[in-house]
């Protein structure tokens, strides 16, 4: 897919990672060009410092626009944040209409307020001004303060009922958006993320995930910023959520865990690696070949070779090197396929970065493997796995499956639980030369 060219509409605070400083190197780092029209620029952004300059660059914005025209310059993608003025936000509205084509996407994060109250430089006819730019937008993507000051609602702190989040969707109608996004959303206490509703499809949904303590600046603009390079990128609404929920949580934690001080904004820069990773994944899709051939076999061998020692580095080196050479080298996986085992390399684009091991039981499916390369665990890649053993197990007429995980791998135990998966029995199983699994049975009915 060739990304066209969109147009970032915010601020540009020189210190303090918010707005422009943001949403440039994360929408420009999935491959989409960022154009940019700062609308005013600020020593720092307004939150936490005192004594910042504000140039206000309401003047510039007619004969930008102009030249834009001049040139016969339309965007096939707006994306407006921060704006200082009612007419600032009348002009936007103006350079939207005027600069777009048959085919842009207009995004709007409506920023004013949080937790309940408009930002100190905001007055109360702001919300009613900002609404107006909203009903342009498609994709709207505010936090619950922002969306109940513009409908008029009061705001009640979380968590909230699911009902109660229904009736924020029936009432943000009004602006006619294809797909609106509320952040800030809590279902139960300790945990927060964002609801999505498309308009169009009537699909919802919700990305929730663990509390973290503490006020971070900016994270708006980062969660905005990401959601929109990977919606750009042809990434469905529900990943597309997902990937800028994660995204941020770890430029959180990451700030969280270095005691930066909190005033400069969020420590994105080294999580932007893996966003990159997750949406090139998702864009390209997963492929999986059922490994039928002897050049397969050996195929699935050499990614055991590599992602064994990756995946197990809590165990003893030897045990791992016992392991790949007794259950995953050529001969006993040749032999477990001819038992009826199913094997499927799992390919991204033209690279083979995981496979899966399966076997048909009875009453259920055992699966014995499912591996992916380092690069490509923690993108949300593991989801689409289980969805393919799923429909396997259902063309087998099997409803139920189980696997066993090492009691240690605390990661993986973590993330079949949020998959559905149970623990079901404790194994202890002696597996030759004095080695021993310890392991858990996880099953999943569906
Ligand atoms: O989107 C947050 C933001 C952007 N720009 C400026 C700000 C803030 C939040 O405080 O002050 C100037």
């Amino acid at each position: 897919m060739t990304h066209g060219r969109i147009l970032a509409v915010h601020d540009i605070s020189c210190v303090g990672r918010c707005s422009l400083t943001v949403a440039l190197p994360i929408i420009s780092s999935v491959g989409v060009e960022c154009s940019v029209l700062p609308t005013a620029v600020l020593s720092t952004h307004t939150g936490g410092f005192t004594g910042f300059t504000y140039r206000d660059l309401t003047e510039d914005i007619e004969p930008i626009k102009a030249h834009w025209k001049s040139l016969g310059l339309t965007f096939d993608a707006f994306y407006t944040g921060f704006l200082g003025s009612f007419e600032q936000i009348e002009l936007v509205k103006d350079l939207v209409t005027e600069l777009s084509n048959e085919k842009t996407t207009v995004y709007v994060d409506p920023v004013m307020g949080d937790a309940g109250k408009l930002y100190a430089i905001f007055n109360m006819d702001f919300p009613k001004e900002m609404r107006k730019l909203c009903e342009k937008a498609d994709v709207l993507m505010p936090n619950l303060t922002e969306l109940c000051f513009m409908l008029g609602l009061e705001y009640k702190d979380g968590p909230y009922t699911k009902e109660y989040i229904e009736s924020i969707f029936k009432e943000a109608e009004v602006f006619g958006s294809d797909k609106i996004i509320i952040t800030g959303v809590s279902f139960e206490p300790g945990k927060v993320g964002a609801v999505y509703k498309d308009y169009i499809t009537g699909e919802t949904g919700q990305v929730m995930r663990p509390l973290i303590e503490g006020y971070y600046h900016g994270t708006g603009d980062v969660f905005g910023s990401a959601l929109v390079g990977a919606l750009e990128s042809g990434i469905s609404l529900e990943d597309s959520v997902k990937t800028a929920v994660d995204f941020t949580v770890s430029a959180i934690k990451r700030t969280k865990e270095s005691g930066a001080d909190v005033k400069y904004g969020v420590d994105f820069e080294l999580c932007i690696g893996d966003y990159v990773r997750r949406v090139d994944a998702l864009r390209k899709g997963l492929d999986f070949e059922s490994v039928d051939s002897d050049a397969k076999i050996e195929r699935v061998s050499d990614l055991a070779a590599v992602i064994w020692p990756e995946a197990y580095d809590y165990l003893d080196p030897a045990l791992i090197g016992y392991m790949v050479e007794n259950f995953q080298s050529f001969g006993p996986m040749k032999a477990s396929i001819e038992q009826g085992y199913l094997y499927y390399i799992v390919r991204s684009g033209d690279e083979d970065i995981g496979y899966i091991g399966m076997h048909p039981e009875d009453e259920r499916m055992f699966v014995s493997k499912l591996y992916l390369m380092k690069g490509y665990r923690g993108l949300g890649l593991f989801g689409r796995m289980l969805d393919f053993v799923k429909r396997v197990s259902k063309e087998h007429g099997l409803h139920r499956i189980y696997l066993t995980v090492n009691r240690n791998n605390l990661h993986a135990i973590e993330s079949y639980k949020s998959s559905g998966f149970e623990i079901i029995a404790t194994v202890d199983k002696p597996i030759g030369e004095g080695f021993e699994m310890n392991d858990y049975v996880m099953e999943l009915t569906f």
